[in-house]
């Protein structure tokens, strides 16, 4: 019997397997490919890089690992962070507790024996007293569903299921449907190397600079000199990133001033356009709009076809209310000659062809086509487990109207569960390294706890559980975020109901209430209940 088992080998499961066993505990990892890197693993397609600063984006629990590892760019390119992992797991000695090419299918809690069975796909199975999902927000593939696909004479890929050994794309005629962080990443690398692109576009998305570059090497000395420091303030920001956001609201200046604003913090690239532009982008419509006409503006002045221009630009959600992304060459892409923009919501796409796909108003011809259409995002890497819990309850089921869960952490009716940035904690909205350390140490703390009140299980309260899924939904509902068709809410998944999965109310506050979660002795959670609805403790 283990004592934890640990679903996922990227950044959160690395951290989980580090934290647990130096806890003395026994920890047993699954990974479904071949090697650590979660989602850096999986996602090798062409321009595949991360939009969050490299010195921020990786751990701190280790100073002398933050001292020794240099980052070569600003902003990270996918092999330079597979190459992190890798390292970090071999400086750790992580990979001798991970089993690879093990992907679980089912974890069942046995509700006499108070522990879980998880199950892998080769029928194999082990016992542990607490499961720690580390599967990650975006890691379960969505394809598009297009009729016809199997008819198509070329290969088809997804970006997230990139073949390792790479792909031949030079001289071919490339589709790509989506347009979302990872297909304008893509759309931007081949480009240049393609005999001709076509972009299929359901939804014009507002594309921001990351200005990439190599490190400076006097930025990496002084970040290296403050990590300590940088590490710390992280933990108190609303992004988790060692900056606060700027407050001041878009309306409170002139207008010229507002220009020079956005133009500063359009040059800073990033996130920073409208995390250090202003404080109400996201919750007033007015203010944003500003923003958005700062960026229209832009695109105008960057893309040479008027026509195309305006198909760019995004019409029907407010600017950051669907996740950005992020390129430094995108919007130029469509100044190429061999790059053709499509509007498939103008003509949506009927079928694919053998030679390519057949839209409401004309046949494009292609050799090979590229989806890079998402995936059942938040919820979808724990749903498509089979995960059961006390009576046999499935997780899927509970949660087919939308997740329901104390924290992001826990789920009532799931003992002994612990969901690592799991729905309705801040997870894609904070700096993902940074909000995974904060849930492991949360998780590794309240283990502690248990051993040293003897305690077998632990879950959340329904009390607790709904009064945090309510609390998240009132704080999403006073933002603009719903205005947008996003896979925040699901509503890229056919079929799924919309709801909000993300904390938006800050990564500090969120921090501080898990703190005094612990502090105050768990009272969102209860222990060692008996079989029953009813729980035993309430929050005060
Ligand atoms: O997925 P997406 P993604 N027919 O869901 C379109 C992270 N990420 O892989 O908007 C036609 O954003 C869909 O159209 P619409 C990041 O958090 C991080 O690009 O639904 N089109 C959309 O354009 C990101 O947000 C990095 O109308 C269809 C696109 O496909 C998240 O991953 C890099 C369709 C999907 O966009 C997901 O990004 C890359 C259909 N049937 C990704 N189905 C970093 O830098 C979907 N689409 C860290």
């Amino acid at each position: 019997m283990y004592d934890v088992v640990v679903i996922g080998a990227g950044f959160a499961g690395l951290y989980s397997l580090y934290r647990f066993s130096q806890a003395g505990l026994r920890v047993i990892g699954f990974e479904r490919g071949g090697d650590v890197g979660g989602v850096w693993y999986w996602n090798r397609y062409p321009g595949a890089r991360c939009d969050c600063e490299s010195n921020v984006y990786s751990f701190s629990f280790s100073h002398e690992l933050q001292q020794e590892w240099s980052w070569s760019l600003r902003y990270s390119e996918q092999p330079e962070i597979l190459r992190y992992l890798g390292h970090v797991a071999d400086r750790f000695d992580l990979r001798r507790h991970i089993r690879f090419n093990s992907s679980v299918v089912a974890a069942h809690f046995d509700e006499n024996g108070h522990h879980w069975r998880v199950v892998c796909s080769d029928g194999s199975s082990v016992r542990a007293r607490f499961v720690v999902s580390a599967v990650g927000g975006i890691s379960a593939v969505q394809h598009g569903q297009f009729p016809g696909i199997e008819r198509f004479a070329g290969p088809v890929y997804h970006t997230a299921e990139w073949p390792h050994e790479g792909v031949q794309l030079a001289g071919r005629r490339v589709g790509i449907i989506g347009t979302g962080a990872s297909g304008v990443q893509c759309a931007a690398a081949i480009a240049p190397e393609v005999r001709h692109l076509t972009v299929f576009q359901r939804t014009a998305n507002w594309v921001f600079p990351v200005w990439n570059q190599p490190t400076d090497p006097d930025v990496e000395r002084q970040v290296k000199e403050h990590y300590r420091e940088l590490s710390r303030a992280s933990l108190e920001t609303a992004g988790g990133f060692p900056f606060e956001l700027v407050d001041t609201p878009a309306l409170s200046v002139s207008a010229e001033e507002r220009s020079a604003v956005y133009e500063r913090a359009w040059k800073r690239g990033g996130v920073m356009f409208m995390s250090q532009s202003f404080g109400d982008l996201l919750v007033n419509a007015e203010a944003n709009e500003t923003a958005a006409d700062f960026v229209r503006g832009h695109i105008r002045r960057v893309v040479k076809d008027p026509a195309v221009a305006e198909r760019l630009i995004p019409v029907d959600h407010p600017i950051g209310t669907k996740r950005p992304p992020m390129d430094d060459r995108y919007y130029e892409t469509f100044n190429r000659d061999n790059v053709t923009l499509v509007d498939i919501r103008k003509a949506p796409i009927r079928e694919f062809v053998p030679h390519g796909i057949r839209t409401a108003d004309q046949t494009y011809e292609l050799d090979v086509i590229i989806l890079a259409t998402g995936f059942d995002a938040i919820t979808g890497g724990l749903t498509r487990i089979d995960i059961r819990g006390r009576g046999g309850e499935s997780l899927a089921d509970k949660w087919a109207q939308g997740a329901r869960s104390y924290l992001g952490l826990g789920v009532a009716g799931f003992p002994n569960l612990f969901t690592i940035t799991g729905p309705l904690s801040p997870s894609v909205l904070a700096n993902m390294p940074i909000a995974i350390e904060q849930h492991v140490d949360w998780i590794a703390e309240c283990l502690a706890f248990m051993r040293q009140h003897g305690h077998n299980t632990v879950e959340a309260t329904e009390q607790a559980e709904a009064q945090w899924t309510d609390h998240s939904m009132q704080v999403a509902a006073g933002t603009l975020f719903p205005r947008a068709n996003s896979w925040y809410h699901g509503s890229n998944v056919p079929g799924k109901p919309r709801a909000f999965g993300v904390y938006v109310g800050g990564f500090g506050n969120y921090k501080r209430r898990c703190d005094a979660e612990a502090r105050e002795g768990y009272p969102g959670f209860a222990f060692d209940r008996a079989a029953g609805p009813a729980s035993r403790r309430r929050i005060p």
